[in-house]
């Protein structure tokens, strides 16, 4: 059986073989733009590595061999909003889901059928082949993420849209962007510019700074959209906030910006809801991100405000809360949030404590993102350069052999929305880097959050990693070769 990230609920190989050649047709419907935009996203896949683009064409009655046919169909609902049905044979291969992203998850396990020699970026010879057989799937948890830390260190669009690129092949679909910090404020709002072109300067170490102007953002929202993910920004308050603080004078009570901070403590800095300037802060930066964002969540931080008292800090919580919600969006905040009176709807991240299980029983659904297990910052192991290690060390096995549901004693699995993974950028400058931490360890977290856990075991997914390792080398991929795995 053909090895595939993130175990389908259910494979059923058959006999035989497709071969896709420069005469495979892609059909559709073009009456659906779903349909459509699948086949092209499809071809375009497919045409580096093939040396030709497959035509996307109107379906006929009577389809004879050689095509991939897709098809949108609502009724399918037993499959959910994500699922697909990939039914491959030697003349046809057929593609049907109730909605846009099953067709583009069904794409991304064909992706995984064909030789790794098709995530090449220069034509390759082939052949093309694709093992038949039937695979109906669908997602576990609606929550699939990862997050990327702009804020330590800057990462430039392109950057994004790789990490983007390769989080969509393991049918991941949160990425939860980290904008600000103390080291630096990466989204430009029109409203209060110095927050980017001022708090943007600085970065870790005294790194080169950076941030996006709202084209770019659009850029990073629209590539994740029209791959299945949805943006989740996060502007980190009332700690973590040193870059705005440093940008704009108002925000502190003695009226004196400190300088920027470019180390790597965490737990100093914090606003104050009593003053004028910080209400008027938080109502119109948490404006412009809503509107910048299409999504319905806004991630406000919420994590380690040592400086600021518990009530205090309820307080301002629970202001935030109304602000985003009158902006028309749903909360999302780190575990500590859970000590505030949170309101229908609240989302709580879960990282290193029992917090969230305070916002559980308030009724605020729970991600997991456990720094012992999935913080891809960690390292590998003690011998591994890049990383930090106050969570432990985190190999391949340990990031992929935990059960979401019984994590946390106490949490209903019905209150847990999915898994998603941190990758905090201290000590990580470069996109290489980034992708040497997020994998191999991304892609078992892609399988935590989709596969159906009786199904998943570490000796099954052991040999279906190893099998990455050559598309990974095809895409370029940075990857670390754990020794934990057997690598093809
Ligand atoms: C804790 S996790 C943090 C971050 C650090 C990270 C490093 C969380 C909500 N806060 O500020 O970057 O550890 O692993």
């Amino acid at each position: 059986m053909t090895p595939i990230i993130p175990l389908p609920v259910e494979h059923r190989p058959a006999a035989g073989i497709f071969h896709l050649t420069a005469a495979t047709r892609i059909e559709v419907d073009p009456a659906v733009p779903e349909t459509l935009a699948a086949g092209a996203f499809l071809a375009d896949l497919l045409a580096p590595a093939c040396g030709f683009r497959l035509p996307v064409k109107a379906k006929v009655p009577s389809a004879g061999p050689g095509c991939i046919q897709l098809d949108l169909r609502p009724a399918l609902t037993g499959l959910g909003t994500e699922g697909y049905r990939l039914a491959v044979s030697p003349s046809r291969i057929e593609l049907e889901a109730p909605a846009a992203a099953g067709l583009f998850y069904g794409i991304q396990t064909l992706r995984q059928l064909l030789p790794p020699a098709v995530e090449s970026a220069a034509a390759r010879p082939g052949p093309w082949i694709i093992p038949a057989g039937t695979i109906i799937d669908y997602p576990r948890f609606p929550w699939r993420g990862a997050m990327l830390d702009v804020a330590r260190h800057f990462f430039v669009v392109d950057d994004v849209r790789r990490f983007i690129d390769l989080m969509a092949a393991y049918k991941l679909n949160r990425l939860h962007l980290h904008l600000t910090d103390d080291q630096g404020w990466r989204l430009m709002i029109e409203r209060w510019p110095d927050l980017a072109a001022v708090g943007g300067r600085s970065a870790v170490g005294g790194d080169r700074g950076g941030w996006y102007t709202r084209a770019d953002y659009g850029a990073i929202v629209a590539h994740a959209a029209a791959r299945g993910i949805t943006i989740v920004p996060e502007i980190d308050l009332p700690g973590h906030t040193n870059a705005a603080l440093s940008a704009y004078p108002e925000l502190n009570p003695d009226g004196v910006a400190p300088p920027p901070y470019t180390g790597t403590e965490v737990g100093f800095s914090t606003l104050t809801l009593d003053r004028e300037s910080t209400q008027r802060f938080l109502d119109e930066v948490l404006g412009e991100v809503a509107a910048m964002t299409p999504g319905p969540y806004l991630h406000i931080g919420g994590d380690e405000a040592h400086q600021t008292s518990p009530t205090a800090y309820a307080a301002f919580i629970e202001r935030v809360q109304a602000i985003v919600s009158q902006h028309g969006k749903t909360m999302v905040g780190w575990e500590e949030i859970g000590r505030a009176r949170l309101a229908p709807g609240a989302i709580v991240q879960h990282w290193h404590s029992a917090d969230a299980l305070r916002g559980a029983a308030q009724g605020a659904g729970v991600i997991l993102s456990p720094a012992s297990r999935i913080y891809l910052d960690m390292k590998y192991g003690p011998e591994t350069p890049l990383g930090l290690d106050w969570a432990g060390a985190v190999n391949v096995e340990a990031a992929y052999d935990w059960e979401p549901a019984r994590w946390l004693d106490g949490l209903d699995e019905a209150a847990i929305l999915g898994v998603e993974a941190p990758l905090w950028t201290e000590t990580l400058r470069r996109r290489p880097e980034l992708e040497w931490m997020a994998f191999p360890r991304l892609a078992g977290v892609a399988e935590i959050g989709w596969s159906p856990a009786a199904a998943r075991s570490w000796p099954s997914y052991r040999p279906r990693l190893a099998a990455q390792g050559p598309r990974w080398e095809q895409m370029g991929v940075n990857f670390y070769r754990s020794p934990e795995i057997d690598w093809e």
